[in-house]
């Protein structure tokens, strides 16, 4: 029989040598024909299968509720301040996506692993939280800058709606909110924030649309995927911060000295 020269590369997710391309099996043309979207898409290349409706729609909502957040946040900063250096578009947008970590818009997937592992752990949201903090650990998907338990981010609300309304379970999402109650009982700014919002939602449609079995579940929050919604969302924001200082001829930006405290 043939022998197969051994490969440097696995791929498993799309192939381009056919008359068209396929995204995880799928060709281009029944992704065209059935209207598929981008929700569609990124369940094709990041989870490898068609996923119901409901939830292509509610990644298509991750996506758009975080394309952006204004121009203040540290993402939109870095990219203004690039921008305004003369630097071309993937400077600008690489310098506001470096910003996305721990405190800002990278917390999904540790709210996911955290939010999981005390559920599954049967933690009472006071046993988690202080525990999270003997250890010196701020949880992830609670606390805002600017939000408040009086100034709720209206995009959590959308999205604990959407989830109320279409998923089966909503068990994560529920915890999340003991936790999140707890938290507020303690500081006025520990609301739940967008990534955990996403996370604990997350969690729920991986554990309740009947298409992840508990290992590929507990694969994907290891490996760390949701981190890509709020990537790839931001994205969109950062590249409209990038043409929005262009075509305003924005010069080079100098932050004021008013605005620093220089000590001793
Ligand atoms: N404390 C987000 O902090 C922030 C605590 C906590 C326990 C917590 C902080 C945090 C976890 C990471 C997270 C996602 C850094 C945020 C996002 C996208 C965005 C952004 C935008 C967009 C805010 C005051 C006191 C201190 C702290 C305690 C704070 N958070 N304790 N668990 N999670 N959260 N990030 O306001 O006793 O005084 O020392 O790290 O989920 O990024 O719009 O801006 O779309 O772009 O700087 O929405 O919460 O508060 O540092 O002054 O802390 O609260 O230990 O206690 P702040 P601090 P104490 S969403």
């Amino acid at each position: 029989g043939k022998v197969r020269a051994p490969t440097h590369i696995i791929s498993t997710i799309s192939d381009d040598r056919g008359e068209e391309p396929c995204y995880a099996g799928v060709p281009m043309s029944t992704i065209v024909e059935r209207g598929f979207g981008v929700g569609d898409v990124i369940s094709l290349l990041w989870f490898k299968r068609s996923l119901p409706r409901y939830c292509t729609q509610f990644i298509e909502i991750c996506v758009m509720l975080c394309a952006d957040h204004g121009p203040c946040v540290s993402g939109a900063h870095n990219t203004i301040v690039t921008a305004r250096a003369g630097k071309d578009l993937v400077s600008s947008l690489v310098s506001g996506l470096l910003t996305i970590g721990p405190r800002f818009g990278g917390a999904i997937d540790d709210a996911a692993r955290y939010f999981k592992d005390a559920y599954e752990r049967g933690l009472t949201p006071y046993e988690f939280v202080e525990g999270m903090k003997k250890k010196g650990i701020r949880v992830p998907g609670i606390g805002h800058r600017i939000k408040r338990g009086d100034n709720r981010d209206k995009r959590v609300q959308l999205l604990q709606d959407y989830g109320h309304n279409h998923f089966p379970s909503v068990k994560y999402l529920e915890y999340a909110v003991q936790v999140e109650t707890y938290t507020l009982s303690k500081a006025n700014n520990l609301v739940m924030n967008v990534d955990g919002a996403i996370a604990s939602l997350f969690l729920d449609l991986l554990a309740s649309c009947g298409m992840f079995t508990k290992q590929e579940m507990d694969e994907i929050v290891d490996i760390g995927y949701l981190n890509g919604l709020f990537v790839l969302a931001r994205s969109i924001g950062l590249i409209g911060h990038t043409f929005d200082q262009k075509r305003l001829k924005q010069p080079l930006y100098r932050h004021p000295w008013e605005d620093v405290l220089y000590a001793k």
